[in-house]
């Protein structure tokens, strides 16, 4: 029997009961010095995972690529990136993990490949090439200009002209990542083929790169200016993406009860449903953007409200709704560090609120996934010239901004530096030795200089550290029904520094208070909320007595109250 027969055998909906780790293998942990990490790394650290408590790794893209998106633009979906090591070194990962009991999701890009796949090398020999129609290719409009207005999301047009057919062709991303063309059947089919390789190997699933995006509007009329400004609305609602995807389940996803989960970029809250409805067959679960991009407009970084941000979760758990199923985040490979985006990094309430966020994150009515780091409390790095930056998006946003002159350069890196997604890809902080025990060679994006003093030799060793605060509320998790599948309900939508929400399950019911700010204060419990005891909190614990109604939150308290 296959080894993906493993996952078959489980119960139908398991991937609601885990908690999942999101690996960026480029920074987790290099174990041969060239600077990068690699899959042996990853190997190493698992003893390091499974004290932690995840049950699931999310690994993003481990395939040959030329790194154009830092292996988002992939060349061979059947070989590993060798900077990352060999099959061999992913089968022996994947056989410890399985030791370690921890299942894998690898990461499916599938609405576009690199510009050096094999399958657009043969597209873009000739109009009439076998491999044509794997691509959208079009002649420019009359005037020479390109077929539409669409925008790239990294920077400039979504249009390239290829000289050697003299026509262009599509890419939503890097011009060295054209969109395949999913109205093609072979594409389909190649698609199906290359799941089913990973399937086989023993992946419990996928994580899909903006899946939403596969199908594309007919006839790829211009954009309205109001679309302009979000173009993903657009690119998301495209006529075929749910027969797409319900072949992708009935296909593949459904015999191997593997689990999906759909990078659900531009898909509105009433749309949600659409994809995640068990009895419709697609996702399993999605990511959704409105709590990340609450206080964000492009590339610009926006203030943001307590109850906006309550607000965007009543909206996710509403669209999960009772058939349906969600996804709890705050940071991954795309966003800045969550103790820096909502929390506070200041030497005074870096750690205690990262607790309260991680209280928040292992809370809710849906899958975790907890970024590598987060579980340290790393914070974003002090970025000062658009040199210290390796990101495409940010590379293409500076030449089609601050290069034309439309935005001033000091302006952009104000903005960029709070919402970059390096903020997240800094390596992983294991020590405070050279580099924080990343590499012993120089590695690929510095280390966080923080690195002194935020690592997780330090951590490992302090039962008071964020790590251990992690390891706790997973564990309560796993062992408390409620806080896994019980109702969610916000019980103070309006207040602007307390988060408190119940989750209720049969006759169980707990309370989660979050002092989201560093201004102690009185709560007073609305009426009919009864505190049994408190049950775990982030070490400012109020020592509430049995039967109390007004608690006295201490700065960025967190704590967890079973209720009578
Ligand atoms: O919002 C974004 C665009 O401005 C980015 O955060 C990101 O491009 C978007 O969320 C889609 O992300 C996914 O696809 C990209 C890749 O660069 C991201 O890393 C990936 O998560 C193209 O594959
Ligand atoms: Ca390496």
């Amino acid at each position: 029997m296959s080894q993906a027969r493993a996952t078959s055998h489980r119960p139908t909906a398991w991937w609601k009961e885990v908690v999942i780790y999101q690996v960026y293998p480029r920074s987790f942990n290099d174990s041969n010095g060239d600077g990068v990490g690699d899959l042996n790394g990853i190997t190493a650290k698992l003893n390091y995972l499974k004290q932690l408590g995840i049950d699931v790794v999310w690994l993003s893209p481990h395939f040959d690529s030329p790194n154009a998106d830092n292996g988002y633009d992939i060349r061979d979906y059947r070989q590993v990136l060798a900077e990352f090591g060999t099959m061999a070194d992913f089968d022996q990962m994947l056989e410890a993990m399985r030791a370690h009991g921890i299942d894998l999701i690898v990461d499916l890009v599938v609405n576009h490949t690199s510009d050096e796949h094999a399958w657009f090398a043969e597209s873009r020999r000739s109009r009439d090439n076998p491999h044509r129609d794997y691509y959208i290719w079009r002649d420019g409009s009359p005037d020479g200009s390109p077929p539409n207005n669409y925008p790239s999301f990294f920077g400039g047009s979504a249009w390239e002209l290829d000289p050697t057919t003299g026509q262009y062709y599509l890419h939503y991303f890097d011009v060295k990542q054209p969109d395949l063309n999913w109205e093609n059947p072979k594409v389909r089919a190649e698609v199906f083929d290359l799941m089913r390789f990973w399937l086989d190997k023993g992946v419990a699933g996928f994580r899909m790169d903006v899946i939403p995006f596969i199908s594309k509007q007919p006839g790829l009329p211009d954009l309205t200016p109001d679309q302009l400004a979000h173009p993903e609305f657009v690119y998301s609602n495209g006529p075929r993406v749910h027969q797409y995807l319900q072949d992708l389940h009935h296909e593949i996803l459904r015999s191997y009860n593997a689990m999906s989960v759909g990078e659900a970029f531009g898909v509105t809250m009433e749309q949600a449903p659409l994809f995640t409805d068990a009895r419709r067959g697609e996702l399993s679960m999605i990511f959704q953007f409105d709590v990340v991009r609450l206080d964000r407009q492009n590339w610009r970084k926006t203030d943001w409200t307590l109850p906006a941000l309550k607000a965007a979760y009543a909206r996710i758990d509403q669209a999960a709704g009772l058939h349906g199923w969600a996804t709890s985040y705050l940071c991954n490979h795309d966003n800045p560090r969550a103790v820096s985006h909502f929390g506070d990094d200041s030497p005074a309430w870096r750690e205690r609120s990262a607790k309260a966020l991680a209280t928040l994150l292992l809370t809710q009515r849906a899958t975790p996934f907890l970024y590598q780091g987060d579980e340290l409390g790393m914070t974003n790095y002090p970025f000062r010239s658009v040199e210290d930056y390796d990101d495409v998006e940010v590379h293409g946003q500076w030449r089609e901004l601050v290069e034309t002159g439309r935005v001033p350069a000091a302006e952009y890196l104000d903005h960029v530096r709070q919402t970059s997604r390096d903020n997240a890809r800094t390596p992983m902080q294991w020590d405070s030795g050279p580099h924080g025990g990343f590499t012993t060679g120089r590695p690929w994006l510095a280390v966080n200089p923080n690195c002194v003093e935020i690592n997780a030799a330090a951590q490992l060793e302090d039962p008071d550290s964020v790590f251990h605060h992690h390891r706790r509320l997973i564990a309560l998790r796993r062992k408390t029904p409620a806080l896994v599948h019980g109702a969610y309900e916000d019980i103070d939508p309006k207040h602007l520094q307390v988060f408190a929400y119940t989750r209720a399950l049969a006759d169980e019911q707990y309370l989660v208070v979050l002092n989201l700010g560093a201004r102690p204060l009185q709560y007073a419990l609305p009426s009919g909320i009864s505190i049994e005891r408190a049950v775990l909190d982030n070490g400012s614990g109020d020592g509430v007595a049995a039967g109390a109604t007004l608690l006295r939150l201490a700065p960025w308290q967190a704590t967890i109250y079973k209720l009578e």
